[in-house]
Formats: structure tokens, sequence, C-alpha cells
């Protein structure tokens, strides 16, 4: 099955009680047993429920692996990879990423112990000077959280396999509509199904997707262990919304690259960071493991002035001033003091990060409306 089919068919049966064509939302925590331990496959759904096993056999299609996993946000699912570590072991993760894994990391998961390096990830071998005996996981990010820094996923994959590390790609600003981490060799997919997936800003949900079996089995044991689960009625949500990625994902690209290049040709800024110009340092890579290049860009102004970006945001009228992004909706945020606001600032600039960058998730709506909010904003 190609692309396009596998986000409407991909993992799908239909549904046996009555053929119904989009699976029920089986509203239930339990299920009846006629003797202990006889049922029909379920018996409480933090452990399995229909309607999200549906989702769960979707995201393994769509991403080209075999299990998948849906958690109640994105960081319930981030959360469940770091519990497969333990005290002593070490991450490698890339030093551009979204703020609240950034948080989680080193506000929850340092205090039990466990060792987080932050490293720029643009040329992969910068890796290979903090693996020792205790690392277990490469953390990758790519397109980067705010920045738009593209990481070789081949070429990290090549590191951990020597290594044999694990390696997780965070695919939330790419979907596989774009780019297909376990086709590159990363060993789990993330995505904070909140955004592209989802598609319409509706629902709050994370997702895992693996080929290999055991690690499926550690992280389903993980997930109905810890119990951080999606409701049955937001699985129905993102199991709708995937079966319209690939049309959302082509006009998402297309605006984008209106977007960036109206942003790059106007006087008031100073950069557009965004993949798809040739002049990104790492176009090449891009164009190589991503099949266009998205609908996120981010943007400073010249004179890196905090209040002239905060009046910007303020004055947008079609794009929502709004934490999140991949909604249908046109989105802009101010990084600095909103998705990236628990990074110590420090930090966040050495990345980037500075106060007068702008975040845009370009939306589906007309491209003409688009540009026009754009310009009466910078006026
Ligand atoms: O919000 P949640 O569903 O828990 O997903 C967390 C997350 C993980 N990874 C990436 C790349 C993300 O962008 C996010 C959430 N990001 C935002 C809310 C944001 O506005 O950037």
């Amino acid at each position: 099955m190609k692309f396009n089919t596998k986000v409407i068919h991909g993992g799908q049966e239909h549904d046996p009680a009555y053929g119904s064509v989009m699976p029920p939302i089986y509203q239930t925590s339990t299920y009846a047993q006629t003797t202990p331990g006889g049922h029909k496959g379920y018996e409480y759904s933090r452990t399995h429920n229909p309607t999200r096993n549906a989702l769960e056999n979707a995201l393994a299609s769509i991403e080209n692996g075999k299990y998948g996993l849906a958690f109640g946000s994105g960081l319930a699912a981030i959360d469940a990879i770091v519990k497969l570590l333990k005290p002593g072991d070490e991450v490698i993760s890339t030093n551009d990423l979204y703020g609240g894994s950034f948080r989680l990391f080193t506000k929850i998961y340092e205090d039990f112990g466990i060792k987080f390096h932050f490293v720029g990830m643009e040329k992969a071998s910068n890796i290979e000077a903090y693996i020792n005996n205790n690392t277990k996981l490469i953390w990758v990010e790519t397109p980067t959280n705010p920045m738009m820094n593209i990481i070789d996923i081949v070429a990290v994959s090549k590191i951990s396999k020597k290594h044999n590390l694990l390696l997780a790609v965070d695919n939330t600003f790419a979907t596989p509509y774009l780019q297909q981490p376990l086709n590159l060799g990363a060993d789990i997919v993330m995505h904070s199904a909140t955004k592209y997936l989802g598609g319409h800003s509706d629902v709050v949900m994370g997702a895992l997707i693996v080929k290999d079996k055991d690690l499926a089995d550690r992280l389903y044991f993980i997930q109905n262990a810890s119990g951080a689960i999606c409701g049955p009625q937001d699985s129905f949500l993102v199991l709708r919304g995937i079966k319209t990625l690939h049309i959302r994902m082509q006009r998402h690209c297309e605006n984008g690259k209106a977007v960036a290049e109206f942003l790059a040709n106007h006087s008031k800024i100073e950069h557009v960071y965004w993949p798809g110009f040739e002049n990104h340092p790492n176009h090449d890579i891009a164009k190589s493991q991503m099949n266009d290049f998205g609908g996120m860009i981010s943007f400073t102004t010249k004179g890196n002035n905090y209040d002239a970006a905060i009046k910007i945001v303020e004055r947008l009228k079609v794009f929502t001033l709004a934490e999140s992004l991949g909604g249908v909706e046109s989105l802009c945020g101010h990084p600095a003091s909103m998705t990236h606001a628990s990074i110590p600032k420090q930090e966040r600039e050495k990345v980037g990060v500075v106060d007068s960058l702008i975040r845009l998730s370009v939306g589906i709506e007309d491209i003409d409306d688009l540009i026009a909010d754009l310009e009466q904003a910078l006026k």
C-alpha cells in the first residue's frame, strides 16, 4: 500500500459487530467476562481498548512500523521511552528541542540519576565524543523546535548501531508524510499527535511506533503499568485526522514555502529559518531525508527587539497567537516567552532562541490572506 492509501486504510478493519466503516468509540472502562479470564481479548481499557487499538494499528502502518502505542500526550510518550532506562544511564539529545522535552529530561529524570548531554547534532559525528559505557539512548528531534535544524537520521543511526544504542526520533514536525525515521534506521518514532496527526487542534495525544517485538513489549508494559493512555474519544478524533494527513501536509508545505519566501524578501526581517532554502546549513540532508519542507518557520526581526516581536504577534489576526502547531489554522508563537520559557535564557540563546524569534505554524488557509496578515503586522 502506498502512503496516501495507508493513511485511510492502513491497519484498519471494518468493525466485526455491524461492519461500521469507522471504528466505534468504545467508551468503556471494562469488558464483561463469562468466567475469570473468559473475555474477547479485552479486559480493562488501560490495557486495551478497541478504538485505541484501531488508532495504534493505523499509527504503525503510516510510520512503516509494526507496533503503535498511543498515550495521553506527547510528553507521556517521551516519558515512556525514558522509563526504558535505569539510574546511571546516559542520553545524548539534540541541543535544540521542544522546551517541555528539555524540562522532562532535566527537571524530572536527572533527579532519578539519568544523565543528559545536549549536543548540536547538525554534524552527526559530534555525538561520538559523548558516548561511553553508560550511554543507552540518542534522542533526535528533526526538524528541531523551534530553530528548524535538520539532523541526518541515517548518519546518527550508523553511530547508534555501532555502539548498540537506541535511537528515538521525535517526528512531530515532519510527520510520516515528509519523513519516515524507521526506514532511516531509527528504533523508535515519537509523535506529539496533538499536532499534525490530529491536525485540528482539538486533542492532546502522544504516540510511539516501533518495529522490534521485544522493544514493543517493553513499551506496552510501561504503557499499561504507568497508565498514561489516551481515551477512546480522542483516539477516534486522531484516527479521523490521520485520514486527511496527506492532503493537509501538501497544503501546509505549499503555504509554508510561500510564507518563507515572503519573509525572506521583507526588509524588516533578519533571518528566516526554514529547511527549504538552499542556504539552510543542512538543506541537502533535508532534501534527501524529507519529501518536502513543511509548514513550520521561525524568523527574527532586525535589531532583535523583544517588544517589537511581541507587537508583531499581538497584531497578527489570521495567525492566532497560541502554543502548539500543526492544526489546519495558522498559529504564531514567541518561543522565548512561551514554548521554550522553561529553558534558561543563556541556554536557549546559545541555540538561537533569542528575544525577537517568532515561530509560525503555517496553516491551510488561502495563502493571500496569510501573506496580507503578515504584511500588516510587520508594517
Ligand atoms: O504537548 P504534547 O502533546 O505533550 O507534546 C510535546 C511535544 C513533543 N515534541 C515536540 C516536537 C513538540 O513540539 C511538543 C509540543 N509542542 C508544543 C506544544 C509547541 O507549541 O511547540
